[in-house]
């Protein structure tokens, strides 16, 4: 395990991280072990936030860092992946919220793990969620939650997917830094985590197709 790629996002040194993360790449490394270190960096980055150490400018720059990050280990994920999907999982951060910051990685952990993720962003209106989950009928639906006025939200589209008769074809599970097991109970989801990795294992056992 290296620290330098975690201390170099710590110091929002965004070349040298992304240099870091490319040559690690191609040097053969894990892509899952070096988004963890990468996840590990943006996890500082949020509790020096958190203290007033930082400010948005911070928080902001640590995001770009990961989205470029994501964008180079892409590939790399790719390749282990198998070459027919293994599930296919429509993700969104709804009405109300703007983080994306764990969504993403929750998305490229999803990947790297060969699931097809439809990824819907932020601020997502209940009625486009309902359109998708009916366009690419997936097994799991992913809510990301960071802010509590998002909640109604993500209750309005699962009442909506519940109207529309598709809420029983597929997992809803929601995550992200305040999910807790009363938001579960709210919006009457099948699973809660704010852990992006158990998430994943979830959705492995779930489908039954984990591929070693
Ligand atoms: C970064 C950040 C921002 C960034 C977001 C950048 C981005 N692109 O996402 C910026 C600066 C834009 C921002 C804005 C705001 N923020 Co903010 N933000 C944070 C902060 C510091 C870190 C969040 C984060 O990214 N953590 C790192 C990621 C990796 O962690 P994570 O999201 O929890 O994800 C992990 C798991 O939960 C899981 N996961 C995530 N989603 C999912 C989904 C599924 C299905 C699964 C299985 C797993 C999973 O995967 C990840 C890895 O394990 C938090 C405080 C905190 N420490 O959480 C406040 C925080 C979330 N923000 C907060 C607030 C209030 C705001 C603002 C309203 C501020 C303002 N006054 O303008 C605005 C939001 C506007 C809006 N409508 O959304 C509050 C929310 C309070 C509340 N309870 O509602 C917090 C808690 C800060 C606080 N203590 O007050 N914020």
């Amino acid at each position: 395990m290296s620290e330098e790629l975690t201390k170099a996002i710590v110091e929002i040194k965004r070349d040298e991280a992304l240099d870091m993360v490319k040559r690690r790449a191609e040097a053969g490394k894990d892509p899952l072990q070096i988004l963890e270190e990468c996840r590990q960096g943006l996890t500082l980055v949020g509790n020096l936030f958190q203290t007033g150490e930082y400010f948005l400018a911070e928080l902001l720059l640590s995001a770009e860092i990961m989205k470029g990050a994501v964008g180079i280990l892409d590939p790399y994920l790719a390749k282990a992946r198998p070459p027919k999907p293994v599930g296919k999982v429509v993700v969104a951060t709804l009405k109300g919220d703007i983080h994306d910051l764990g969504k993403n990685l929750f998305a490229a952990l999803l990947k790297a793990q060969g699931f097809e993720v439809h990824d819907l962003g932020v601020d997502v209106a209940p009625a486009r969620l309902v359109e998708k989950v009916k366009e690419v009928k997936p097994d799991f639906v992913g809510f990301s939650v960071l802010i509590t006025s998002a909640f109604a939200s993500m209750k309005e589209a699962s009442e909506m997917l519940e109207k529309t008769g598709l809420r029983d074809q597929f997992k809803l599970m929601v995550g992200g830094g305040i999910s807790n097991p009363m938001v579960k109970e709210y919006i009457g989801a099948d699973f809660e985590t704010a852990d992006a990795t158990e998430g994943v294992a979830y959705c492995i056992k779930s489908i039954g197709a984990h591929n070693g």
